[in-house]
């Protein structure tokens, strides 16, 4: 039923969507186009969010509260229109109005273009922070960079995949509001100056540097129907005037506006190298780039204030860097404190490390961002400069608390003093700033005891744990309009702001009746996915399978080649026993992999043959189907996890630092096959042992194994079944038209020494696969167990995460 009141803004609604249509966008509303009016309903939408961001702001403006700046070089926000009506409270009011102009929402929704200025879980965590702090009214703001082109879109073809440019402004976005009037100076190369001021003092100042502007655009990131809208701030590079003028007036025109592309190039393209940096002089731009124009905002606003003192800087302004990429802000507010502000080098220490917090994301090595200290100079000089006085003050007081241990002081050392000498960015982080965190309890161990021992040793009060977590707006509320509904129905709608409250869900675990309805909703879930799945790559799939899920970027240690190696295991079993019963089930993969990871791309082609031999032997048919879905997103996410019966989270353990898609499929009622890594560890004691399929050895074994010499021949040797399954995908079983396609697959295993442990942990997967099935075959215990882990799983919100760095790091208050 409908209110006076729904029929009343239903009715506004429309004319706003026409009025739009006709005037903002210059089209006809007759006869309707679905484009115009998704845009027009976009720019509705938007209407009623602006009056809320405009009073939060100006609130922020009026309040003399400490803010929150969360830097970060990547965000992975989603499509935003569903996620801004249902901040807003208008879903029904919407349907109904889109309904009477012949449109189905769900179907517009499909209009937008997902915004993929991120790589993966760590991009995903700022938005889901960001909606955190706006749903729990915590002060801040989101930075970062608006690219042009966000994360390549994938496809397959012929099995590889395929990267295409992802141009998602090639329209412009409804939701990017850019303050062509904003813009902020930023400064490139050049050299450090020295000079002596009036009180003949030595200073340095940055001179003969190139320019480049840096452009304001705001993306508005809403609380769950509480009014308030915090603003998420990317800056895109534009070429600078005085720049263009001084080269157009040399008369050379052609190189003029080829200059003015290469600054501009800055903010152009977003790095899709997850966990592997390339010390690329763009790259490193893009860092400082944004960083700087960052502190511009920052420091702007802190004087507005009217402050006498820069003392009080820390009290009003707390900045979390998300790993390192945004370390060089350290230099940077150094830079501005004493040669713009005239600080003392020790007034100007205490309040960078008193401002800054690091969240260190990962323990890979490969992943730990070092710079060529020659570049960083050629680049930015006065923050080279400033490093090496960084490091200088920081190894005497290590040489000072730790005489004579040269190692120590090696080791600790900011600058890697190889050839070439490289500025390490973690060091600088973890010197600069007053508190590190890990982002899971074992990670932040391992970040203590292993990673940086030797930090822990000098200033064991900096390292703490944050566990990560999801926002329960977007990965269950909005994506699984089904089970929350269902959920509503028990516990009321509480939970949505509040998730520990799915703990009301406790004793319905067993209660047959709503074990039904859950399995109603799962059901047709699945049945959602099935089709899409139809829609997508023409493939059938049984939605009465068990939907076994691998869904994350490709990476050796994510090890989608053990889930592989399983489901060879299986096609063999099946064929070897006709006429013995197996679980049925359907395998799906999804992940993009890094454009210049060979291994990872290589992966994906072997999970794409094999697929094709599963789905096209009659002898398997109806028991097991392999899927690899294409490009995924944040959006295929969203269609994935809520039809997900095994969520596979399956890392060498001591590799993965937390996950957060672990957390998103459990919320959601999948259970899980896991090792004992990142915040699987957390995950499985709080849903209950009983509810978590544990194998694998863990990182203590994994360590012992690999120094004791693990030799994963002898595993070849010893077991025929992994050995069938060995040879064929190194015989071409999978790949006739080119036996040798995925030697350097099994050359990884055997030959090089299975790094990642797949073979180690081969057996124990597939005996813990085999309890998968036999436990799926029980309805009634499997439904159990799922109820149990959506109502336990309510620590994983991340207003709980923000809510903890906000009391232990940041000391910011919720606002009333
Ligand atoms: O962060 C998630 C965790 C995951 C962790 C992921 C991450 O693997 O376990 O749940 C949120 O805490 N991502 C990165 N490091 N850890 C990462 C992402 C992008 C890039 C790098 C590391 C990137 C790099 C290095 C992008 C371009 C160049 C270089």
């Amino acid at each position: 039923m409908m209110t006076a009141n729904q029929e009343l803004t239903v009715q506004t609604l429309k004319d706003d969507i026409q009025r739009h249509i006709a005037l903002t966008l210059g089209s006809d509303p007759y006869p309707p186009r679905k484009d115009r009016y998704y845009l027009g309903l976009c720019r509705s939408v938007r209407d009623r969010l602006l009056a809320k961001w405009l009073e939060t702001q100006r609130g922020y403006y009026d309040s003399i509260t400490k803010r929150v700046y969360y830097m970060s070089l990547e965000f992975l926000p989603g499509r935003f229109l569903m996620n801004y009506i249902q901040a807003l409270g208008i879903e029904e009011e919407c349907r109904q109005a889109v309904r009477d102009f012949g449109f189905d929402l769900d179907d517009l929704e499909e209009e937008e273009w997902n915004p993929g200025l991120g790589n993966g879980g760590l991009g995903r965590l700022a938005s889901c922070y960001l909606d955190s702090m706006a749903t729990c009214k915590i002060p801040g703001y989101g930075y970062g960079i608006l690219y042009d082109y966000g994360i390549f879109y994938q496809t397959i073809v012929n099995g590889y995949q395929q990267e295409c440019a992802d141009n998602w402004l090639r329209q412009d976005s409804p939701w990017v509001l850019k303050r062509g009037h904003f813009m902020s100076k930023v400064s490139f190369y050049g050299r450090s100056e020295v000079y002596f001021d009036s009180a003949g003092q030595e200073r340095f100042r940055w001179v003969d540097t190139e320019a480049v502007m840096a452009m304001a655009c705001d993306v508005m990131v809403p609380g769950y129907q509480n009014g308030n809208v915090v603003n998420m701030r990317l800056w895109k590079a534009i070429s600078s005037r005085d720049f263009e003028l001084e080269q157009f007036n040399q008369g050379d025109y052609i190189g003029a506006v080829q200059a003015k592309v290469e600054t501009e190039n800055i903010s152009k393209v977003l790095y899709p190298n997850d966990h592997s940096p390339h010390g690329k002089e763009l790259r490193l731009k893009q860092q400082y780039f944004f960083v700087a124009a960052t502190f511009q905002d920052i420091l702007r606003r802190f004087r507005k204030n009217n402050y006498s003192s820069f003392d009080c800087f820390p009290s009003q302004v707390t900045v979390q860097l998300n790993d390192t990429h945004p370390a060089i802000s350290i230099a940077e507010l150094m830079r501005l404190l004493i040669d713009e502000e005239s600080l003392s080098w020790d007034t100007a220490w205490t309040i960078c490390q008193q401002t800054f917090a690091y969240t260190n994301h990962t323990v890979l090595p490969e992943a730990l961002e070092t710079w060529s200290a020659d570049l960083l100079g050629h680049i930015l000089p006065r923050h080279m400069q400033i490093i090496f006085e960084i490091n200088h003050h920081f190894l005497e007081d290590v040489r000072h608390r730790f005489p004579g241990r040269v190692d120590l002081v090696r080791g600790l050392s900011i600058i890697g003093e190889g050839h070439p000498k490289t500025v390490r960015m973690a060091h600088l982080a973890i010197v600069g700033s007053h508190t590190v965190n890990g982002v899971a309890a074992l990670h932040s161990q391992i970040i203590k005891t292993k990673l940086f021992r030797d930090f822990n040793l000098l200033y064991s009060d900096k390292f703490t744990n944050v566990t990560n977590g999801v926002t329960p707006r977007r990965w269950l509320f909005q994506c699984n309009p089904a089970l929350s509904n269902l959920i509503s129905s028990v516990i009321g709608p509480n939970w949505v702001t509040n998730l520990e409250e799915l703990q009301g869900l406790v004793p319905y675990a067993q209660d047959l009746e709503f074990q039904k309805k859950w399995q109603r909703v799962r059901r047709l879930n699945k049945k959602l996915l099935a089709r899409y799945v139809l829609r997508k790559l023409g493939l059938g799939i049984n939605p009465s399978t068990l939907f076994d899920v691998h869904v994350k970027r490709i990476h050796e240690y994510k090890r989608q080649l053990l889930n592989i190696l399983h489901v060879v295991t299986l096609y063999n079993r099946i064929r070897q026993q006709p006429g013995v019963s197996f679980t049925p089930r359907t395998v799906f993969f999804a992940g993009k992999a890094a454009p210049g990871y060979f291994q990872a791309k290589l992966i994906i082609k072997l999970i794409n043959s094999v697929a094709q031999v599963v789905n096209a032997d009659p002898q398997v048919s109806g028991m097991l189907n392999v899927v690899f879905l294409p490009n995924y997103c944040v959006s295929q996410a969203e269609k994935i996890i809520p039809a997900t019966d095994l969520s596979e989270q399956i890392s060498t353990a001591g590799m993965e630092a937390s996950g957060t898609g672990n957390m998103k499929f459990a919320i959601n009622g999948a259970l899980t096959i896991g090792t004992l890594d990142g915040a699987n560890v957390e995950i499985r004691q709080a849903v209950g042992e009983e509810n978590f399929f544990l194998f694998g050895h863990t990182e203590e074994e994994v360590e012992r194994l690999r120094s004791n010499g693990y030799n994963p021949w002898q595993l070849y040797e010893e077991s025929v079944e992994l050995r069938k399954v060995l040879d064929m995908i190194a015989t071409g079983y999978f790949s006739p038209e080119a036996p040798d396609l995925f030697k350097p697959i099994v050359d990884a295993l055997l030959p090089q020494g299975d790094y990642y442990m797949v073979l180690a942990d081969y057996e124990h997967y597939v005996d813990t696969q085999f309890a998968v099935s036999e436990a799926y075959a029980d309805t009634e215990q499997w439904t159990r167990m799922s109820i149990l882990n959506t109502a336990r799983m309510g620590y994983f919100s991340s207003d709980r995460s923000v809510l903890d760095y906000a009391q232990n790091i940041w000391k910011v208050a919720p606002l009333l």
